[in-house]
């Protein structure tokens, strides 16, 4: 038995499911789930001693690589002076200004401990500004696990939602509406209908909660317009593409200004950042400049701002996103060649160092249900291939994967010699 499967029935014993985030117990592809002893670069290595190529990157926050000295040695200095405060610091102040400088929709931010804080108390704000109760989010985006969001459609599109989870109140779910993502007549149906009721929609600018999803071309600008139309808040939730896909996030790249921001991973470089962004206006509304209440005794944490800040930091050097850029296509082109090359059915999809890979017979995939049509078997022995071959995959179809400054041409040679050999055996 290995160290890894030992932990794994230990924890298991007092951790639900033996893990702190449902997705790393490999449930979807199955098998024991490596418990990582160390990282480096763009390699974790497991308590077996096993090393891996490391393509989750914590799902996101690791884009300049893992223990990057500068971010490491940041970590530490902030340590030395204390772990927290729970009093306003210099750091937040930098970090916010940082946020600030690449966002230039984001006039104010309030800095939290996770993405489901920032999109939790964006709609709480959205709510609270426009006196409006309903919301909309797009079946297959994920935006943390607070009630208004774990909700599905219910029997037909644009009706209310119900739970998707056990727990979450009918009344809360029946106010959240879903729609299918990349389909705006459903959007301006449902505006028309109801737009007077509802105080904000929630996207993912590029869905990384379904696969890797991309908008279609106008999808964004067309949700702008229609939420200008309606006075509907737009929330562009942007806590993975937000300095993932280009410095000012998926709204520098495809020029769509937000009501309000959402952030995390990396403006946290590896420790608990959430952020939430958006108008002066709407933003003073927000405890205790304003009367909309949230808090948080670890936000702004002294060593999460110093590991954001040194991490964007390194973003911000000249050629970052331009190299990171040609390696991840050159990456996924690899890749693809080798599952063309052995007859595998498959969609690659991709913006920046965010991808994706269906095995499916479609050429495109634009929404969840599409995405659900893939070959789950197929990727799970793809899945458990690679990870033999020493590359480390998300465990799930409806994951991303991730690139970071430390995966170089050889780490890239090596991923895609793995997959020729693993294509020919699918
Ligand atoms: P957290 O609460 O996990 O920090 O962020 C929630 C969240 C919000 N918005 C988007 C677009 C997100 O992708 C996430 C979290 N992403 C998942 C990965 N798909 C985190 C991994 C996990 O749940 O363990």
């Amino acid at each position: 038995m290995t160290r890894s499967e030992t932990l794994f029935n230990r924890a298991r014993q007092i951790i639900p499911g033996g893990v702190n985030s449902p997705v790393r117990a490999f449930k979807s592809v199955g098998g024991i789930p490596p418990f990582i002893a160390s990282a480096q670069g763009a390699c974790l290595t497991d308590v077996d001693g096993r090393t891996y190529i490391d393509y989750v990157g914590s799902w996101g926050p690791m884009i300049v690589g893992h223990a990057h000295p500068a971010v490491v040695a940041a970590i530490q200095a902030a340590t030395a002076r204390g772990t927290s405060f729970g009093a306003p610091t210099e750091a937040e102040v930098q970090l916010a200004e940082a946020i600030i400088d690449c966002m230039p929709a984001i006039e104010m931010v309030r800095l939290v401990n996770s993405g489901t804080e920032a999109t939790m108390s964006a709609l709480r704000l959205a709510r609270a500004v426009t006196g409006r109760e309903l919301i909309v989010k797009f079946t297959g985006c994920y935006h943390g696990h607070s009630d208004s969001l774990l909700v599905e459609a219910g029997s037909g599109a644009a009706t209310f939602g119900v739970p998707s989870s056990p727990g979450v109140p009918r009344a809360t779910a029946h106010s959240t509406l879903t729609l299918p993502y990349n389909d705006l007549p459903a959007l301006q149906a449902l505006l028309a209908q109801r737009g007077q009721e509802i105080a904000a929609l929630i996207v993912e600018p590029v869905a990384g909660n379904m696969g890797c999803v991309l908008p279609l071309p106008g999808y964004l600008q067309g949700l702008r317009t229609a939420c200008d139309q309606h006075g509907v808040l737009l929330i562009l939730d942007e806590v993975m593409t937000g300095f993932r896909v280009a410095r000012g996030g998926a709204q520098a790249l495809y020029g769509i200004r937000p009501d309000l921001t959402t952030l995390g991973k990396v403006i946290g470089g590896g420790l608990p950042v959430g952020a939430y962004g958006g108008s002066r206006a709407i933003m003073e509304q927000i405890s205790p400049a304003g009367p909309v209440y949230q808090a948080g005794t670890l936000s702004g944490n002294p060593l999460a701002t110093a590991a954001g800040l040194a991490t964007l930091e390194i973003i911000s050097q000249p050629g970052f996103y331009e190299t990171l850029e040609a390696r991840s296509q050159r990456l996924t082109e690899g890749i693809s060649w080798a599952l063309t090359a052995a007859g595998i059915p498959h969609l690659g999809t991709r913006v920046g160092s965010m991808f994706g890979l269906f095995f499916t017979h479609r050429t495109r995939v634009d929404n969840f249900a599409e995405a659900a049509e893939s070959d789950l078997n197929c990727f799970n022995r793809w899945f458990h291939g690679m990870l033999a071959a020493g590359i480390y995959l998300a465990p799930s179809q409806y994951e991303t994967g991730f690139l970071s400054m430390a995966h170089d041409d050889a780490i890239i040679d090596r991923t895609i010699d793995a997959a020729r050999a693993v294509a020919k055996g699918l």
